[in-house]
């Protein structure tokens, strides 16, 4: 058997799984722990249909940021290797307004963490964060990605917030990021950055509803962890659909 095709069989095994645990869920779901999908190390190929979004690794989100995300440093190293191994890649950049709506100081009397309600829906509160064109907005020095091939601005609407790279907090409006990869003939999307619980799983999230097979690599991400948002991502990003991987799950 060649290496392709114990890859194939190994992902027919992996797809079996997957109908199964489909068919199970509910009672199942109810019953057991949430199963991890195992991958072998080294298994999931990375082909031309592929394509490595970094979300957010800007000086804001690292240590000394105004919304520091704690080890966010620690992604770059392992961003910077996987990217290596990809033809496409993607940056995006949380690019707000000044006085922006997710911002506490929008909002008299409210502190950094605390939750109101905005048209679109809740909305966390934030210190200021990565506002356009401030050295906090910029892409982390350390990130070495010369073929990154786009960078998206989100959230550059005043009275919308957008975690996600694809749509806006009011699930409606478009980025063009969906486009430009459908476009592209991209289809297989994986997910990395900061923060785990925000930004990276809402654009996990809407990938995978957008019709990509989406990944997210969970050692090169960290999360904010907001009153458990950690565990709450990754439970809505399982059920979604989205596949729960680590770097050394890639093939080499
Ligand atoms: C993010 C909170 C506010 C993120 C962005 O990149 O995860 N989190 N803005
Ligand atoms: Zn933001």
């Amino acid at each position: 058997m060649t290496d392709f095709h114990r890859r194939q069989v190994h992902r027919r095994q992996v797809h079996r799984r997957q109908v199964v645990r489909g068919l199970c869920s509910g009672l199942a779901a109810a019953l057991l722990a949430p199963a991890r999908l195992a991958f072998a190390a080294g298994t999931i190929p990375i082909d031309d249909k592929s394509v490595l979004i970094v979300v957010d690794v800007q000086n804001c989100f690292l240590p000394g940021g105004s919304l520091a995300v704690k080890d966010g440093d620690q992604v770059v190293p392992i961003i910077n290797g996987i990217a290596k191994k990809f033809a496409h890649v993607v940056l995006t950049q949380d690019w707000h307004t000044p006085g922006h709506v997710s911002f506490a100081s929008a909002h008299a009397g409210k502190a950094p963490f605390e939750v109101v309600k905005l048209p679109y829906g809740d909305q966390v509160l934030w210190p200021d964060h990565c506002v356009q064109g401030t050295p906090g907005a910029e892409i982390s020095k350390d990130i070495a990605i010369p073929q990154a091939e786009l960078i998206v601005h989100k959230g550059f609407h005043k009275d919308m917030d957008s975690y996600s790279a694809f749509l806006e907090a009011d699930h409606k409006t478009p980025t063009g990021l969906g486009g430009y990869l459908k476009e592209r003939g991209l289809t297989r999307v994986f997910v990395a950055g900061l923060a785990t619980d925000f930004c990276v799983a809402w654009t996990a999230m809407d990938a995978e509803h957008a019709g990509f097979e989406t990944f997210v690599i969970e050692d090169a991400s960290r999360g904010i962890d907001n009153r458990g948002s950690l565990a709450a991502a990754w439970s809505a990003m399982e059920k979604a659909g989205v596949k729960r991987i680590k770097s050394d799950d890639l093939a080499p």
